[in-house]
């Protein structure tokens, strides 16, 4: 009788201290993407970047123009959220986008936390290159992904 007792408040435990050690796992932030992106006339590769609501998104330019032009991302994305940055680049704000170029052989690092859902695009923003095709954008999904 006393046995059922303990087994019980032992179960009773489990069920109700279970969920508490859980919860922070579930509660995590999201994961680290890194993204590679080439830059050339007129395209950027990959152009669309998919990650998770509360990713910490990386993503990783190269200019690689064989026909030596100067690229660049531009969003409004990046007036809502500022980027960190580094590596050889050069950075402004024109037509309500934030740009980052990089002349012809140089690479550049931006990252930030997607903290909302959304499709936001981006452009090249040197001259026509974005009417010519170099555009893409960041989709970022409301659904937090199981972890595996
Ligand atoms: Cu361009």
């Amino acid at each position: 009788m006393r046995m059922r007792v303990v087994l019980a408040a032992l179960v009773l435990a489990a069920v109700l201290v279970l969920p508490v050690l859980t919860a922070p796992a579930q509660a995590q932030s999201g994961a680290r993407k890194v993204f590679q992106i080439s830059m050339v006339s007129f395209k950027f590769t990959p152009s669309l970047i998919t990650v998770n609501r509360g990713d910490t998104v990386v993503l990783q330019f190269t200019n690689e123009d064989p026909d030596s032009r100067n690229h660049s991302i531009a969003s409004r994305l990046f007036m809502q959220i500022e980027p960190k940055a580094s590596g050889e680049f050069r950075t402004g704000v024109a037509e309500d986008r934030r740009f980052f170029a990089a002349e012809p052989g140089k690479k550049f690092e931006l990252e930030f936390v997607a903290t909302q859902a959304g499709s936001f695009p981006f452009v090249c923003g040197v001259f026509d290159h974005g009417a010519r095709g170099q555009s893409g954008a960041i989709n970022v999904l409301a659904a937090a992904a199981a972890q595996p």
